[in-house]
């Protein structure tokens, strides 16, 4: 029998006594915000209603977790430095079926619910896809009743804000948790000491780690409610406090200051979200947050599973960690050293018991983005997991003797964090077909090698409540109107739409939900970018982190010559368009911010050219976020997924757009090859090399200079951007841009141009069949079914954490 308390249960029935939403919301706001109702403001209302809603969540939770532990079911631990979450109350009402009864109340309160809603700041504890898809897998592992911890860092300052200035990116940090946040718990009961630095002695022949730092990490409770209300599991993140809060002594001195240091110090730790998507730098400070992460996250797992259990050998029966990317890579040698050094299991019991444990994801190829840390730096900071590293290096090269080939951890005085969460994880996965296939010809073929049953495919999902049901009402409600409601919970459902888009009428009502989206972004548009655009032109949407593999700078030169096409002949019959762009860049990334000043640059001039008027207008919302995503994919016409092949490991957006029936402009690239496969080719606008002929094409070092030379659109493209069309106070800003378009061209910009100019030439001639157009739509939308991350979570359930639903 577990003991825990929460088997000990006195109150069976928290339900016993309900009242209704209206009455909850009121009390909360007098008793929770002490606000009497005539002077509440809209933040007021929305932590009011934000408790209301909380309240009804925290039953279910109980009842999960009581679950779990009466069943003694297995648990999996999903390790992630980001979570990046958005707004959170639209989402929860969705899931509890309270939405309609949630706006009610408000407007009968007075209240617009809408902008309660937008008053909420979003969670942006991550950068982009890797961090968002820990958000959809929380939200998905809830829905499928998979009993589930999600492990992370309460960052104090989320992802920066941008706005731009004459055109430039200025970053400015982020304040999410100024304001009250109503979702979390504190739990200071649930705390462990977190150890940096010192040195190692040998004490009666064991190693000691005797640590010169330690920090505290406290946790920070959010559920996770899934679909209906069925299941909740726990977001822990962790905050760091000081072991001694305070230097009294330094205070008595008159040393203020100092006194504060060491709560000042430890804070650091989760102070700021690294704002690098796909490249990594080795500061000491990353890798303290990982390990501070990491080691918590364990700690707790450990103090879990002896409360109720006492034999360490059997962990892997109760327990999957999942490592997102190698940034909680130390989880392997952490696990030894609890293990090893904590409980007493000698070294060669504890490897195979963590490995069984552990499962990795790799979420990019780029060669940049793969952890190494140089060992002083590592040694320095964490000397006892050095000796472990080099302990399981040299273990794994002896289990493997002979063998050709051997690729070590450490290597040229760096520790590589992808072979270690290889060679520690009994699991490891890519996050699409093609991505999986590449890791194991390019990026670990000769771990593969050795180990040829590890690497599994895990093709990235979305969770179709956030990114359909509660973004897409028009056409959400159309789908519940045609095939009823369940596709919820089983995309593979919106198959029943095939039959239906054979209608006219059907057809009709998809393009009205359409346009209801567009007109409304329209608006949003002119409110806050102060532009007008006709919500009958083209919505073409390119929305990501701002990156040369993306591409953002071969859409933005097809822009200028399509510009160019329409100055050239503005009487012919053109598709209007409105180009849509939103995204960060790294602020220590100088071109993808050169590429950013020039879309606005561009911007300016195109939209202020009464020649072109509004056959095409260039769009750039600033401090693209996933609100603004929420926004923009349900009034999408098209995607534009346009990365070089081979260097987009999955991407995520693609199955939004996909979803809320936007076709694909895009390459043979990440999961749009899966796109691809579902949609048919009829339904696709595919151009561009594949992989393979990529990799050929760099081969010759001429490749830019030829095919610039071949193609007489890019070369005006490229000079009028040279020559100062679009920076007439400065002609000379986009030389070096255009220069590496000419000579270092690695992204292949250049010779994709002409495949990707034509490919828009025909999503125009297809936007032009307006039926056929809609008719493609709508049949994106019906086969995305493979695309919800109830699928993905299914898959890793079977294949690697090797754990049931328990509902
Ligand atoms: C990424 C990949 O680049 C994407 O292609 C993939 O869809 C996601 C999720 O698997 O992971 N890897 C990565 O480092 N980022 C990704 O988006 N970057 C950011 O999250 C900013």
């Amino acid at each position: 029998m577990p003991r825990h308390p929460n088997l000990w249960n006195p109150m069976n029935d928290l339900s016993a006594a309900p009242t209704s939403l209206k009455a909850n919301i009121l009390r909360h706001l007098a008793y929770t915000l002490g606000k009497d109702a005539e002077h509440a403001s809209t933040y007021d209302w929305r932590m009011a209603l934000s408790f209301a809603i909380r309240d009804q969540i925290v039953e279910p939770w109980f009842a999960s977790t009581r679950k779990t532990w009466a069943t003694g079911h297995k648990r999996v631990y999903y390790l992630s430095m980001e979570f990046l979450i958005g707004r959170i109350l639209e989402d929860a009402t969705v899931n509890l079926g309270l939405r309609d009864q949630a706006e009610e109340a408000m407007a009968s309160f007075g209240q617009d619910f809408r902008a309660i809603i937008e008053d909420e700041p979003d969670a942006a504890l991550g950068n982009g896809g890797l961090g968002r898809l820990a958000a959809c897998f929380m939200e998905s592992m809830a829905t499928l009743g998979c009993p589930a911890y999600g492990y992370g860092i309460r960052y104090e300052h989320g992802l920066f804000r941008q706005r731009f200035e004459g055109g430039r990116q200025v970053e400015a940090p982020e304040d999410w948790l100024k304001q009250d946040h109503p979702w979390e718990f504190t739990r200071p009961e649930a705390a462990y000491v977190i150890p940096f630095k010192g040195h190692m002695e040998q004490q009666a022949g064991r190693e000691v780690w005797v640590p010169s730092e330690t920090v505290v990490a406290s946790a920070y409770d959010t559920p996770v409610v899934g679909w209906q209300g069925k299941w909740a599991n726990t977001l822990r993140l962790w905050g760091a406090l000081p072991t001694t809060m305070f230097d009294l002594d330094r205070f008595n001195r008159g040393d203020y200051a100092a006194a504060a240091e060491p709560e000042a110090l430890a804070r650091t730790l989760s102070r700021v979200l690294y704002p690098d998507d796909t490249t990594y730098q080795g500061k000491e400070l990353r890798l303290k947050q990982e390990f501070f992460l990491t080691s918590a996250a364990l700690q707790d797992i450990l103090r879990r599973f002896l409360a109720s259990e006492t034999d360490l050998r059997k962990l892997p029966d109760h327990v999957a960690i999942q490592m997102n990317d190698t940034h909680p890579a130390i989880a392997g040698p952490e696990l030894i050293r609890l293990l090893v050094d904590e409980h007493g299991m000698p070294f060669d019991q504890a490897l195979p018991v963590a490995r069984a444990c552990l499962g990795y994801t790799n979420h990019t190829l780029l060669p940049e983005a793969l952890e190494r840390w140089a060992t002083f730096t590592f040694g320095n900071v964490l000397p006892r997991h050095m000796q472990i590293v080099e302990q399981i290096d040299h273990w794994h090269k002896t289990e493997h003797r002979g063998r050709p080939h051997y690729i070590g951890i450490v290597k040229h005085h760096e520790v590589r964090m992808g072979e270690l969460a290889f060679i520690m994880a009994h699991k490891v996965n890519g996050v699409s077909a093609l991505h999986s296939d590449l890791i194991k010809k390019n990026l670990f073929p000769e771990l593969h090698a050795l180990h040829p049953d590890r690497i599994v495919n895990q093709t990235n999902g979305v969770t179709p409540r956030r990114w359909l049901k509660m973004c897409n009402k028009p056409l959400s409600t159309l789908i519940t109107d045609t095939i009823g409601a369940g596709w919820e919970a089983d995309l593979d459902l919106l198959k029943g739409l095939e039959k239906p888009i054979k209608t006219k009428a059907f057809c009709k009502d998809f393009d009205a939900a359409k346009r209801v989206n567009k007109v409304e972004l329209s608006n949003w548009l002119a409110s806050h970018e102060g532009i007008t655009v006709n919500p009958d032109a083209l919505f073409d949407v390119q929305i990501k982190r701002i990156h040369e593999y993306k591409r953002q700078l071969l859409n933005i030169l097809q822009t200028i010559g399509h510009w160019e096409a329409i100055k050239q002949n503005p009487n012919a019959n053109w598709v209007p368009r409105v180009k849509i762009f939103g995204g960060k860049a790294a602020p220590g990334y100088a071109v993808a911010k050169e590429i950013i000043r020039l879309i606005n640059d561009v911007a300016e001039v195109i939209n202020n050219d009464p020649v072109s008027g509004d056959l095409l207008k260039v769009v750039y919302p600033a401090n693209y976020n996933v609100s603004m995503a929420e926004r923009l994919i349900p009034a999408a016409d098209l995607s534009e997924q346009i990365s070089t092949a081979g260097k987009e490991a999955s991407g995520t957006g693609n199955m939004k757009f996909m979803i809320n029936g936007a076709p694909t402009i895009g390459t043979l690239d990440g999961a749009n090859v899966e796109i691809l496969h579902e949609v048919g080719e009829e339904n696709f606008f595919l151009f561009g090399m594949t992989t393979e002929q990529a990799m050929a094409r760099r081969q010759d070092p001429e490749h830019a200079r030829k095919a610039i030379e071949a193609s007489q659109t890019l070369q005006d493209v490229l000079q009028m951007v040279a020559e100062g069309r679009f920076s007439p106070d400065q002609k000379d800003r986009y030389h070096d841009l255009v220069h590496r378009v000419w000579h270092h061209d690695y992204f292949l910009v250049a010779s994709d141009f002409d495949a990707y100019d034509a490919a828009q030439v025909r999503v125009d001639s297809a936007y032009a069949d307006r039926d056929n157009w809609v008719k493609m739509a709508a049949l994106n939308t019906a086969r995305s079914g493979f695309f919800s991350s109830d699928r993905t979570i299914r898959s890793y359930m079977k294949d690697v954490w090797n754990v049931s639903s328990a509902l």
